[in-house]
């Protein structure tokens, strides 16, 4: 994503109480997400359109959610440097180099031949923010990611002893501007110098888009290069022919186009690691400010109230929860207490935990009027999602890897 502003109104806002939380979990037969006969009442607060059409778009809209898996033509899409079309999987190679004992070129066959191999994963892209206000609020979806396994080729390649860091290179590329750099330009070079306004040098040079990893990581046993996305062909706007499907982590380490993966001797900081995608983070450590930066790495505990339905008289909310595997969901109305929800069915062991559950609230007949609704997810570890004041939040500067709480306002007739 671009950069740019997004007011922290959202996260300051909210508020509640966390104190004497219990939590109850809920078994209960799987139901449909979404029954014959009942109305959706749309949110009174709409997500803007995308800015950038070219390089996000096709978010996910909250009050259609009707089934586990987003079909490709309605699953968001993040590209900087626009949707690559056009090419060829006849010709399409992968290459496997830098310290590796063996180099590879793959071809989508030789990945086809290594069997398939899937993962149910929900894809959240890190700047997806929430609050109905952001017009990033749907950058999540979930499919069925099919491919080969990333960590036995790795290990065919045979990672040599000073390998530390795997590099997935996509084959998009675009200018970035590096400011200030000093001028040390001869001439010759592709990139381009501009003198600024504050007397400093702007470089400018054609990047391609890559992410890394560590080999520890990269060896994780669901990683894959996909080829399939909930049965069929990846489509241009999510990575035809082959992408990296990293389950567990925000999207932008999910390398699109995939055509190199590297192994290196030293941590890489491109702009996608670096200085895109960064948490800079503003913290009070012995009475003085410490500044933190983080690459943006793993997904976070998060859920969303999806949609308020009727049937009849009765008003039911409906929501998702991911990041990590889910253990219950808690909705909060107006100022109210915290109250449980309904996990539908127990999913994870089947999906490896990657993937979202789907939850109920029976709201029963709630008083006409304007109305604020908000969840609250819970991990198998106890951990809660963040409140508006938690110090992760609180301390945040940037705007990725926001997992706070979602406020969605409904108005019942
Ligand atoms: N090559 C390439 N891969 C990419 C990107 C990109 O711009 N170029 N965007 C990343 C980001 S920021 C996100 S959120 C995910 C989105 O995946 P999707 O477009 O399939 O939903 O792709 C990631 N992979
Ligand atoms: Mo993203």
């Amino acid at each position: 994503m671009k950069n740019h502003d997004i007011s922290r109104r959202a996260l300051l806002k909210g508020g509640g109480a966390l104190a004497g939380l219990t939590v109850t979990q809920v078994t209960g037969p799987t139901k449909l997400f979404g029954q014959a006969g009942e109305q959706v009442l749309p949110w009174l607060d709409q997500p803007p359109p995308s800015p950038f059409p070219d390089n996000v778009g096709n978010n996910l809209k909250w009050e259609e959610l009707d089934s586990r898996l987003t079909p490709a033509h309605n699953f968001f899409f993040v590209a900087h440097y626009g949707v690559q079309r056009g090419l060829d999987q006849a010709t399409w190679r992968v290459a496997l180099d830098g310290l590796v004992a063996r180099s590879q070129s793959l071809t989508l066959d030789d990945l086809k031949e290594r069997g398939l191999h899937e993962v149910e994963f929900t894809l959240e892209c890190s700047g997806n923010n929430g609050d109905g206000l952001d017009f990033a609020t749907g950058a999540i979806g979930n499919a069925r990611w099919g491919g080969a396994r990333l960590a036995p080729l790795l290990q065919r390649a045979g990672i040599l002893d000073d390998g530390i860091e795997v590099v997935f290179w996509g084959f998009d590329r675009g200018p970035q501007t590096i400011r200030d750099n000093t001028g040390i330009f001869s001439g010759g070079q592709t990139g381009t110098v501009q003198r600024d306004t504050d007397g400093g040098y702007d470089l400018t040079i054609t990047e391609q888009f890559a992410r890394s990893m560590s080999v520890r990581e990269a060896l994780q046993n669901d990683n894959l290069l996909c080829y399939q996305m909930n049965g069929e062909p990846l489509p241009p706007e999510h990575g035809f022919p082959v992408r990296l499907i990293a389950p567990g982590w925000y999207g932008v380490a999910n390398v699109k186009w995939l055509t190199r993966i590297e192994v290196m001797n030293q941590r890489f900081a491109n702009n996608f690691m670096a200085r895109d995608y960064l948490s800079i983070r503003e913290q009070q450590r012995e009475g003085k400010t410490l500044w933190t930066f983080n690459t943006v790495r793993h997904d976070r505990l998060k859920s969303a109230p999806a949609k308020v339905t009727r049937r009849q008289n009765r008003y039911t909310i409906m929501g998702a929860a991911w990041g990590t595997p889910i253990e219950a969901v808690q909705v909060q109305i107006d100022a109210g207490p915290w109250r449980a929800a309904n996990l539908d069915g127990p999913e994870f062991g089947r999906n490896q935990g990657f993937a979202w559950r789907f939850w109920t609230f029976d709201w029963g007949t709630p008083a006409s009027g304007e109305h604020r609704v908000t969840s609250r997810a819970i991990d198998v570890d106890g951990n809660i999602q963040p409140a508006p004041n938690d110090p992760f939040l609180a301390s945040r500067r940037t705007f990725w890897e926001n997992n706070g709480h979602i406020n969605r306002r409904v108005l019942i007739p």
